[in-house]
């Protein structure tokens, strides 16, 4: 099988992370950010990440992707219930991370970036959608502040480093996938029941962090 991502993208992050979970060998291949047609060749539009499975037969949507290789290699893993706390938790931070994630991913060094006409496709597309990113980085110390502050929130909803309800669940995915995205932002403070889940999943998912670039 083979994953076709961008490597900032937190939606690639949850597709691949089943991949690690269940130890299958899965090529990742990095799409171009401003290749717009291998994508629509294969699924219609242009999005990632898409599984292109044994059969040969293409597969968007993250989540689709996830349950899709958890049920049909080895036995189910992500068999856990979900807690409405961590949805809430995620839709309240979204505010607060995306504009302090999306203007830094563009100096993440991310292959999908990789040319200058890829870079500014995908400033000039961001940046008509969420506002310049340079107002964006001005408002670093406000967010940067109020994500720790929610990460101290999120302390006591994580039961254990290796699954946030105690057995693995949807919520792993879309939790760590958001974790990951933040670890490119400097200066967040970390409360260490956080980091723990944080560098335990990332080490049973095999998808790296984003500390080594983070701004
Ligand atoms: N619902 C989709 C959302 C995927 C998505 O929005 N991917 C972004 C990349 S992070 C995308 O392809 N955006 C279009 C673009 O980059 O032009 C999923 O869960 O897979």
């Amino acid at each position: 099988m083979k994953l076709y991502i961008y490597e900032h993208c937190p939606f690639c992050v949850k597709a691949r992370m089943i991949f690690g979970l269940k130890n299958i060998p899965i090529e990742l291949k990095v799409l171009a950010n401003d290749d717009e047609a291998t994508p629509i060749g294969m699924v219609g539009k242009k999005m990632a990440p898409i599984l292109q499975k044994d059969d040969g037969g293409y597969m968007p949507e993250s989540m689709d992707i996830v349950h899709f290789v958890d049920t049909h290699y080895a036995s189910p893993l992500v068999t856990g219930p979900v807690n409405p706390l961590i949805g809430k938790w995620l839709e309240e931070n979204h505010a607060a991370a995306y504009p302090l994630v999306l203007p830094r991913n563009v100096n993440g060094r991310f292959e999908e970036f990789a040319t200058p006409a890829a870079r500014s496709y995908f400033i000039n597309k961001k940046e008509a959608a969420s506002g310049g990113f340079e107002e964006l980085m001005s408002r670093t110390p406000g967010l940067v502040k109020k994500v720790s502050q929610q990460l101290r929130d999120l302390e006591p909803l994580i039961q254990q480093s290796n699954a946030c309800n105690g057995e693995l669940s949807d919520d792993d995915f879309h939790l760590f996938a958001r974790l990951r995205s933040l670890t490119i932002v400097a200066g967040l403070e970390w409360p260490a029941r956080v980091a723990g889940y944080r560098d335990n999943m990332a080490n049973q998912t095999q998808v790296n962090l984003l500390t080594s670039v983070a701004q």
